[in-house]
């Protein structure tokens, strides 16, 4: 296997098991094309995982982690131009640009092919492709989808094996003629003979090609995260957003969380959040103690593939079977379950290395360890950072992580059925006009809220503070057509079923004059949790405000928690009409960029509310 071979012509043949003809027919034209030196197909065996995983500790590309403090778990270092989703070498190619929307980049399918056969002729030369089978959901699950990602990167194969289910499990369910996505990446390094590799191969050039009319992936120069690992936001979101639009079902940017009440009874929310706002942390929520009895499960911590089922009520899967989540500001107080998840298994992208072979990033401990090697390899003290205002850990940075390790697992996390949905909530981080809670009056209405969701930027993210950015249903970057055509079917969907979910919004993070946040957020949280389910089982009270149900400072359990006057309350639930009318006149400015394809419900109902604005 490692030998090299020149010849370009040379033909891989797939193992015996595998019977899919369409399936080695592309794998064999891939090949012909990029001139790897191998051809493995994964089987996603532990076996194989080792192997590879040994390989690249051998090559450079990864650090074994002290197996008495961090068993089984590696940390990777990419290269500083590698370090994110590069949203503006995103494209949507369709047919009809106005088909993908003014939220996509747009490129003529069969141009950009062109462009891609360009730069994928010869690119795996001197690397092994990995055949890469996996299921977004679990496998042969009504409401999963089959990928078969081919890749030239062992990261990206260890990767996936932790955030899908792959290997041959998924190529028996495949069959002889099973469906799949076909998702063809490189990093784009290829070797020429001799030629000694990179720690973290990546090409300048970067393109992620989204073609959703032949549901096709190719993503080339970039090993990174969202940009590689194409089961995730690719995918589960931009190619599965339009088959769900076709298919009547939905493909949403959601946590799912289950709920249990102090007598056992469960409910199950998806709730969507623009970057920033803690969606990892209310999807592993711990209750305080105050609450007792009261208890949250935790299905997935970013997305949600929902269909409808028999009874008209809608099922939810997390399609994913792990974390990639950010590592910085992830400690022991501010997510106790994710910290738990991390115990073991895990592989750390960007993260520092500490002096006795563990890992640490900003925000994990109070304190920083006297010494570290940083994400660059570069010696690092609390001194040197201070001085410099260089991190140890890369903002970015990830952790790859199993969710079966995690604590807040719900039991029917990988039921084939789903989950039932009693209720979609939606967040921004707000510092003014939108109150704590409130649920909308039907589901257009909830439509609405979604559709014009924004959040405050923060200094985290770079640029500017506080600007409100438009991220309708937390989708932004990631719907694979045109936004107005989603809201369509959103609206749509909730006259096709039965028993469509009540729609929430959420603002954890209003200020007062002063700048103090409103509301302590984390596991307080569960208290409008609380009251959002039992909104939905029809037993909770509320009062009507122009914006929707709110709840009064009654409706709240208050056990166990200071600090919030019945007057605070009202303050964190006012609705400002001044603040209103100048937040619906952005929403107008947004909806103008849309109007192509905007349903008119949605501008009809921005006229209700502005009229419903008066003092
Ligand atoms: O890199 S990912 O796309 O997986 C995560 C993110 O950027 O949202
Ligand atoms: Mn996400």
């Amino acid at each position: 296997m490692n030998q090299r071979i020149s010849d370009t012509a040379k033909s891989f043949s797939a193992p015996d098991y595998v019977k899919h003809e369409k399936l080695k027919a592309w794998v064999a034209e891939v090949a012909a094309l990029t001139q790897p030196d191998a051809v493995v197909w994964c089987d996603g065996s532990q076996e194989e995982a080792d192997g590879l995983c040994a390989q690249m500790v051998q090559s450079g590309s990864l650090i074994k982690l002290n197996p008495a403090k961090r068993p089984n778990s590696y940390l990777a270092c990419s290269d500083p131009s590698d370090v994110a989703r590069v949203e503006d070498r995103t494209f949507v190619c369709t047919a009809s640009k106005e088909d993908a929307g003014p939220n996509n980049n747009w490129e003529d399918p069969a141009k950009m092919k062109e462009t891609l056969k360009g730069l994928f002729q010869g690119c795996m030369r001197g690397r092994t492709l990995y055949v890469i089978p996996f299921s977004m959901g679990p496998i042969g699950s009504p409401i999963a989808h089959i990928g078969v990602e081919l890749s030239d990167s062992p990261y990206v194969v260890v990767n996936m094996r932790i955030m899908a289910r792959m290997g041959r499990a998924v190529l028996d369910q495949l069959g002889v003629d099973g469906e799949f996505v076909p998702c063809l990446h490189s990093v784009g390094h290829p070797l020429e003979p001799g030629q000694q590799d990179v720690k973290w191969p990546c090409n300048k050039t970067k393109y992620i090609c989204h073609f959703p009319e032949t549901r096709e992936i190719w993503s080339f120069g970039s090993g990174y995260g969202g940009n590689a690992l194409l089961g995730k936001k690719c995918f589960a979101l931009r190619i599965a957003s339009t088959m769900a639009r076709d298919e009547g079902w939905l493909a949403e940017h959601m946590l799912i969380l289950g709920v249990e009440s102090p007598a056992g009874e469960k409910s199950y929310v998806a709730a969507a959040f623009p970057s920033a706002c803690g969606k990892t942390n209310f999807a592993m929520l711990i209750p305080p103690q105050a609450l007792d009895g009261w208890k949250v499960t935790t299905v997935g911590d970013d997305i949600a593939w929902i269909k409808p089922g028999k009874d008209g009520r809608l099922y939810a899967i997390n399609p994913e079977a792990g974390y990639f989540g950010v590592a910085p500001g992830t400690s022991e107080k501010t997510n106790y379950n994710a910290m738990a998840t991390l115990k073991e298994n895990i592989i750390f992208t960007n993260v520092a290395l500490t002096d006795d072979g563990d890992v640490w990033w900003e925000g994990m401990t109070k304190e920083a360890p006297a010494h570290l090697i940083d994400w660059q390899g570069q010696d690092w003290t609390p001194a040197i950072g201070k001085e410099t205002g260089r991190k140890a850990a890369h903002p970015n940075a990830r952790f790859t992580a199993p969710a079966r390790q995690c604590p807040s697992i719900d039991p029917n996390w990988e039921d084939a059925a789903g989950v039932p949905i009693s209720a979609f909530i939606f967040g921004g981080r707000r510092s003014t006009t939108v109150p704590l809670v409130f649920e909308a009056f039907n589901w257009n209405y909830g439509v609405y809220m979604a559709a014009t969701l924004g959040s405050e930027t923060t200094a985290a993210a770079g640029g500017a503070q506080g600007i409100v950015r438009r991220d309708p249903f937390a989708m932004l970057p990631f719907c694979g057509y045109h936004m107005g055509d989603y809201f369509n079917h959103w609206l749509r969907m909730g006259h096709r079923i039965e028993h469509a979910p009540r729609i929430f919004t959420v603002n954890w993070f209003r200020q007062d004059a002063d700048g103090n946040f409103m509301w302590p957020g984390f596991g307080e949280n569960m208290r409008v949790l609380k009251w959002i389910v039992e909104r939905c089982r029809g037993r909770a009270d509320a009062r009507q405000s122009t914006l929707g149900w709110m709840p009064k400072f009654e409706d709240i359990e208050w056990t166990g928690m200071e600090g919030i006057s019945k007057e605070q309350f009202e303050a964190l639930t006012k609705v400002d009409n001044d603040a209103w009318r100048e937040e619906l006149k952005l929403h107008a400015e947004w909806f103008e960029k849309l109007k192509e394809r905007l349903p008119k419900e949605l501008a009809l109902k921005r006229e209700l509310f502005e009229l419903g604005m008066v003092d």
